[in-house]
C-alpha cells in the first residue's frame, strides 16, 4: 500500500544534447590539364601538407579520379576547396576541390 503522506515529485531535469557539428571532407578531382607540380604545391600551401603527403594525395586523385585531402568542419572544409580551386582558375587550370559530408 502506498504511504499517503508521500508526495511524489517529477523531476525536470532538462537534457542536455550537444551535438558535434557534422565534419565535411575535402575532395580533389583529378583532371586531364593541371600539371601534378601545381597540384602539390596547392596541396601544401592551401591544406599545409608535406611533400611527401601531398605527392601521394596527388597521384591518389591521378590515379582513382579523386582523393580526399583532409576533414574539417563544413565552414572550413568550403573555404578551404575555394580557395584552393581559385589557385588553379588563376593559372587558368580547371583544377577543382569538391566537398562532402562524413557519413
Ligand atoms: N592528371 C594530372 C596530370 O597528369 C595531374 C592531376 C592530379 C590533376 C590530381 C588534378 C588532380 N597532369
Amino acid at each position: 500500500m502506498p504511504d499517503p503522506d508521500t508526495k511524489t515529485i517529477p523531476r525536470l531535469k532538462p537534457e542536455l544534447k550537444v551535438e558535434r557539428p557534422k565534419l565535411h571532407k575535402v575532395l580533389l578531382v583529378n583532371d586531364d590539364f593541371t600539371p601534378r607540380s601545381f597540384v602539390v604545391t596547392v596541396l601544401r600551401t592551401q591544406f599545409r601538407l608535406d611533400d611527401s603527403q601531398a605527392q601521394r594525395v596527388m597521384m591518389t586523385a591521378h590515379q582513382r579520379g579523386v582523393c580526399v585531402v583532409g576533414v574539417f568542419t563544413r565552414e572550413l572544409a568550403e573555404e578551404k576547396a575555394t580557395a584552393a580551386t581559385d589557385m588553379g582558375r588563376r593559372q587558368g587550370y580547371p583544377l577543382l576541390f569538391t566537398t562532402e559530408p562524413e557519413e
